[in-house]
């Protein structure tokens, strides 16, 4: 196979499940060949983008990155959430092989391909609901996003968006209206777009009274302010993220979602689930709505849906998403060929293996030997999430007030032992856990282990051998 051989030509290990699935530090994180790059990348990339870990990879699968330098790094992020597969999936591999090989682009509003339509015909099969479905791709998260909007738009006739507190939608000019976050999303980038309300979000941890209050209130003040604020008759779409993803990994309360679904259907309002990052087995259903069987009326998909080629799609109620009229939604490389194929590629290997039944395994893991940490570290002040999107929320002991120093600090320490986590939440105080589902066993309980020994150090406790 050509990918193969061009592989060893240059030297680098294989990536793909293939990869041998263990730790090894060989150098400091980052090593001197990763910290050379890291200066190219000072003088050719801009200083907007950032990175968490600045080790440059040059090969991954299963539960691992190598670097340049040669280090083996467990993988507890998966590109934020993106190769739940796997890096290079062996479907994965096959497909883009074989598509790339045929052909790569033609545009699909120019002469379509049945491979375009394959992965509509799965994205209506997989998402929630068996009612009549249509879908439509973009290349990013952000793009599925602003079309959802432009589609509920269509299909009421109304304007008004309402999104929540915590929320994150994208980096495009509406989706940085629908972000919550300031720094370092929005900070200058103004003016956003208009006729986007904002209301809080059911976050038990941090709900006034604590979540029984949170549980009994949440959905009455949501809904009240829409009311008051918005006016029902004048809103689109709700759009929330079942879990929220960059906002902290928030849950919400069991009945939220439904009786939010509920209040859309009453008041003619699109209910938008975005599961960019809940989606596709993650949550340990297809579908984190899925969890309580709301059926949204449309549900925008991204991240794990290609295992890491860019892929977005859009789908919905049949009537709503054709309430648009022919060439209204498009671009030129949506919906691209090799992505379709690598889509179809990771769609297969999450039924053949499935994977939704991984990340519950991967969840009964870690929330356990969490919960046992959070005993122990009160700066822990909620361990939450489901299946394999996992976080810990730290705060100053006793108190709710985030503690974002002692989250940069434990990510620090795992970072420098070689496991990959990445932080989230408003506060910047959240320490999330999102493992590729293709991770084995002993590899994610080393990775807890580096975890539990960053902590043990916190406090100057002499950390595990
Ligand atoms: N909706 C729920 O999680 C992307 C952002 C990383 P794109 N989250 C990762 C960063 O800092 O840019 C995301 C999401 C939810 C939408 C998006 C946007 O997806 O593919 O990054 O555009």
């Amino acid at each position: 196979m050509p990918y193969r051989r061009l592989m060893t030509i240059i030297g680098s290990p294989l990536g793909g499940p293939g990869l041998a699935q263990e730790r090894r530090i060989v150098t400091e994180i980052p090593g001197p060949v990763s910290r050379e790059w890291l200066e190219r990348r000072q003088r050719s990339v801009a200083r907007g983008l950032s990175h968490v870990l600045p080790v440059f990879v040059t090969a991954a699968g299963g539960g691992v990155l190598v670097d340049a330098d040669g280090n083996s790094l467990i993988d507890f992020g998966s590109g934020i959430a993106v190769t739940t597969v796997g890096n290079s999936a062996e479907l994965v591999v096959e497909r883009v092989s074989e598509q790339v090989a045929q052909f790569t682009h033609t545009c699909f509003m120019v002469t379509p391909y049945q491979g375009y339509v394959e992965v509509c015909e799965e994205l209506n099969r997989v998402t929630p609901g068996d009612h009549d479905k249509r879908s439509a791709l973009f290349n990013s998260g952000a793009e599925a996003v602003e079309n959802a909007v432009k589609i509920a738009r269509h299909a009421t006739g109304r304007s008004a968006v309402v999104v929540f507190d915590h929320a994150y939608h994208g980096r495009t000019n509406l989706t940085m209206a629908m972000t919550a976050k300031n720094m370092p999303y929005k900070d200058g980038f103004g003016p956003f777009a208009s006729d986007v309300y904002r209301v809080p979000m059911a976050y038990p941890f941090r709900w006034p009274g604590g979540p029984a209050a949170c549980r009994e209130n949440a959905l009455g003040v949501v809904t009240d302010l829409i009311h008051t604020q918005v006016g029902e008759k004048n809103a689109a779409a709700v759009v929330i993220e079942p879990i929220q993803g960059e906002g902290g990994f928030v849950v919400p309360p069991d009945g939220f979602l439904p009786g939010l679904a509920a209040f859309c259907r009453d008041n003619g309002i699109v209910f938008v689930a975005d599961e960019i990052q809940s989606g596709f087995c993650r949550t340990g259903d297809w579908f984190a709505v899925d969890h309580e069987g709301v059926v949204p009326d449309l549900v925008t998909t991204a991240k794990g849906i290609a295992g890491g080629l860019p892929l977005a799609g859009v789908t919905g109620r049949a009537e709503m998403m054709d309430a648009v009229h022919p060439g209204g939604l498009g671009g030129t490389f949506g919906g691209n060929p090799v992505a379709c194929a690598a889509a179809l590629g990771a769609i297969e290997t999450m039924s053949k293996e499935d994977l939704p039944a991984a990340a519950r395994r991967i969840g009964d893991v870690m929330l356990p030997r969490l919960r046992k940490l959070a005993e122990a570290h009160p700066e822990i002040g909620d361990v939450r999430g489901r299946g394999a999107m996992i976080a810990i929320e730290l705060v100053r002991p006793g108190t709710v007030e985030p503690d974002a120093a002692v989250a940069a600090k434990v990510a620090k320490t795992c970072h420098a032992a070689g496991l990959v986590v990445l932080t989230c939440g408003t506060f910047g105080n959240v320490l999330r856990f999102l493992p590729p589902l293709a991770i084995p066993g002993a590899l994610l309980d080393e990775g807890l282990s580096i975890l539990e020994d960053a902590f043990a150090r916190l406090t100057g406790a002499p950390g595990k051998p």
